[in-house]
């Protein structure tokens, strides 16, 4: 395990002891660890390899061993069994912004409070205000913490469930009687946010899978249990479904559960207007209700089968949104997508400089990694002093570290210098021009002023685009997904200025951000609207958002050439030199 989410873990120790009413001493030592660690300078994995961890000052003898394990195994088991000794209520609270240990521990201790409902109404009747601490002004902001919570609560990142749905798919593909397993629906589309989880599995004893499926560990609840067909929900909350279909019917099931429901229609049509009946059965004569498909059926193996039975080029399930993709696929004119084997490079990222967890080395190196030949640093500028955005001093001291940096030749990744800097109410920028310009690259974002009318907003983002040292618009829309809605702008407007002022747009990959929204861009990119993803890492783990950027991308119908990331070190200069 990494750095950044070993500091995580051990925050989260310091709120777990805080909310069990441990000793102020043993909370502090976990929050001192892990601010330690934030602002190493060194490189860490040296560290902890050399077992140097203890040198540190504000790292006890304790933390040293639990720092240890998590590096070389990845987990912890005081971490595990201080989670579970915790009622899952006010592990829930604890997700609601504004309440840390200490408050969720007077909740508790004063009112008795574990549930969310039982929360709720302490708020609203003012039992909450009248604590010690509170007020009305946290009472409220509580509230619509918990509301958040209920109309977001029934959907999950995408990002959020990689990693279960990969466990679940492994444990179907090895059952000896699983002839084939998918995964369908929202997820194999990749939208960015997913309700529930659709499994496919052919095989003949779907009894076995059954028992196996509603068996899965981290299985809270069996909603569903049926012959061919369960549903469980997991101690996430996410749901699942499982269909098993006979072998014959599998790519008619994979098809049709992947969806789009829209999508869906489309190609009903297209089968009706030749004369047949489409279904997650089989294809079947348009006039007959035979229950036994025709027998062409059978020879369909896969997806591509299906799509060429009814002359259309393959369409990948990304695209499967119901726009214009089978009118395209009729045309053979499907795009040829990126994909992440494509990327080069990234540009937004922060490091310690500002509020990222690791240095501009240890980036550096995580990009070796990732074989990339270029990245890019955006630390904050000085409006977000709460991120400890850089001054104009800091910038230039900046500037020439990484210059220091590429002559050293310490690394083949070649480091670009750039900022992220805030786009003031007024639409100037925080950053004097003259320090801009010596920058290789400047991403312009807004932080603050979200509640500035449409119109103020459109402006303002407007303004700050056509300032001649702007490369990029960062996080165009501020949306949240499943916690803040986006601010209030005209997006085609922003579009039409960043296409006149050839201002490149970012696909802030950030799992939570994903913003532009992948349904905005068919308006610019054949007008020569130019993308960039940006994962907007804060350590060396974050830079892996870069592969959600590329789900988006490609569900944007992008192509390479729509992308700067794909492009070499010497165009990428150029470009920052020249513009495009
Ligand atoms: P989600 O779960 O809300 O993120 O979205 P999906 O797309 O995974 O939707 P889900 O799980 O309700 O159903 C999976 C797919 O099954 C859906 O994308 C299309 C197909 N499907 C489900 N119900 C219908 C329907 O009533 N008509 C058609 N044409 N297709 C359906
Ligand atoms: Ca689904
Ligand atoms: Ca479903
Ligand atoms: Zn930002």
């Amino acid at each position: 395990m990494g750095k950044g989410e070993i500091i995580k873990i051990l925050k989260e120790i310091g709120v777990l002891l805080e909310l069990k009413g441990e000793n102020a001493f043993k909370v502090r030592a976990y929050q001192s660890g892990a601010r330690t660690l934030e602002r190493l300078e060194d490189n860490f994995e040296q560290i902890v390899e050399a077992g140097r961890l203890k040198e540190l000052k504000g790292i006890g003898q304790a933390l040293v061993q639990k720092i240890e394990l998590l590096y070389r195994e990845g987990r912890l088991p005081f971490y595990e069994d201080l989670k579970a000794s915790v009622a899952p209520g006010l592990l829930e609270f604890l997700e609601i912004p504004g309440l840390g240990g200490k408050k969720v521990k007077v909740i508790y201790d004063q009112l008795g409070i574990d549930t969310m409902d039982a929360l709720k109404e302490a708020c609203t009747s003012g039992t909450i205000e009248a604590l010690e601490g509170f007020g009305k002004k946290s009472a409220e902001k509580i509230l619509s913490g918990i509301e958040n919570r209920k109309a977001y609560g029934k959907r999950h990142l995408w990002w959020s469930v990689t990693g279960l749905v990969e466990r679940i798919l492994a444990i179907l593909r090895a059952h000896p009687n699983t002839i084939r397993a998918e995964v369908a629906g929202s997820y194999r589309r990749c939208m960015e946010t997913v309700g529930d989880l659709d499994f496919i599995v052919a095989s003949e004893s779907a009894s076995e899978l059954m028992e196996l499926f509603v068996a899965l560990e981290g299985v809270k609840e069996v909603t569903a249990k049926g012959i061919t067909k369960s549903s469980v929900r997991f101690e996430s909350g996410i749901q699942a479904d499982l269909r098993v279909v006979p072998e014959e019917a599998f790519v008619f099931a994979l098809h049709h559960f992947t969806g789009s429901k829209d999508h869906n229609v489309l190609m009903r049509q297209r089968a009706l207007s030749m004369g047949y009946r489409l279904s997650e059965w089989g294809i079947f004569d348009k006039n007959s209700d035979d229950a036994e498909p025709l027998k062409v059926s059978s020879e369909i193996q896969s997806e591509c089968d299906l799509f060429k039975f009814f002359n259309l080029s393959p369409i990948v399930p990304e695209l499967r949104e119901g726009f214009d993709e089978v009118s395209r696929a009729e045309a053979s004119n499907m795009p040829s997508l990126v994909e992440a084997s494509s990327i080069k490079g990234v540009f937004h990222n922060h490091t310690t400089a500002s509020d990222g967890l690791d240095t501009l080395e240890d980036m550096v190196k995580a990009a070796e990694r990732l074989g990339w030949s270029y990245i890019g640093f955006a630390d904050h500028s000085k409006a977000s002093y709460q991120a400890n955005g850089l001054s104009e001093d800091r910038v230039l001291k900046l500037i020439d570290s990484i210059k220091q940096f590429n002559d050293s030749k310490q690394s083949k990744v070649k480091v670009f210098s750039g900022i992220e800097c805030d786009i003031l109410s007024d639409g100037r920028l925080d950053l004097e021009q003259s320090v801009l310009e010596q920058l290789d690259y400047v991403v312009a974002s807004v932080h603050s002023g979200f509640t500035q009318s449409e119109s103020e907003m459109t402006q303002r983002i407007i303004k700050a685009i056509e300032q001649p040292v702007v490369t990029m618009l960062g996080h165009p829309t501020g949306r949240l997904l499943l916690r803040r809605e986006a601010y209030a702008v005209d997006i085609d407007k922003i579009i039409d200025a960043a296409i006149a002022n050839k201002v490149i747009i970012e696909i802030n990959a950030n799992p939570q951000r994903l913003d532009m929204d992948w349904r905005h861009w068919r308006k610019g990119l054949d007008r020569g609207l130019l993308c960039s993803i940006n994962p907007d890492a804060h350590s060396t783990q974050h830079l892996d958002y870069f592969r959600a950027g590329v789900n988006i991308a490609r569900k944007a119908g992008m192509e390479d050439h729509h992308i700067i990331n794909t492009r070499n070190v010497s165009d990428v200069s150029l470009l920052f030199t020249e513009g495009y």
